[in-house]
């Protein structure tokens, strides 16, 4: 049985999972109404990717015998109104998601729950890519600035970006 603060904790880091897939679909809509495709298939990756962030948390607190309580995703607020922006409150959010998930682990250590620190030991390995991918994205959008060719060739590239259900714990 799992500890009633972690129960609590697992829920609301569902609801932040729940919240970040919301997230990315607001800002695909950005993508496709500037017809940047490879961005919109980029988009549709990291929603999918949230999505079974929050299903991993999901089947693991049920597997513990949790109750797993769902409260309302807050309306997704995309701040900027330019790509760079909006990558830069990308790699913002996946910060402070990284820092959630630090919690997480933090609740799991002070309740002396070890096998919750080992499930949660590949969300902390996962934090560490989100952020690399996003920062290395948004080096390469800086370097691009207004080189409408060079972003064209980057929507081609983002467009062979496919999902891969991940192997979560
Ligand atoms: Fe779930 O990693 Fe992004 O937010």
């Amino acid at each position: 049985m799992i500890n009633e603060k972690l129960e609590a904790a697992f829920n609301d880091q569902i609801n932040k999972e729940l919240y970040s897939e919301y997230l990315y679909l607001a800002m695909k809509i950005y993508f496709k109404e500037q017809n940047l495709q490879g961005f919109v298939n980029w988009f549709d990756v990291q929603v999918q990717e949230e999505h079974a962030h929050a299903m991993g948390m999901f089947d693991y607190l049920d597997e513990r015998g949790g109750k797993i309580v769902l409260e309302a995703i807050d309306k997704p607020e995309v701040k900027g109104n330019d790509i760079l922006s909006i990558f830069e409150q990308v790699l913002e959010h996946e910060e402070y998601v990284t820092s959630r998930i630090n919690h997480l682990a933090d609740v799991a250590d002070e309740t002396k729950d070890r096998a919750a620190l080992n499930f949660l030991n590949w969300y902390i390995k996962e934090q560490v890519e989100e952020e690399a991918n996003v920062g290395g994205l948004l080096a390469t959008l800086r370097l691009i600035g207004d080189d409408k060719k060079a972003l064209l060739m980057l929507d081609k590239e983002l467009a062979a970006r496919t999902f891969v259900q991940p192997v979560i714990g």
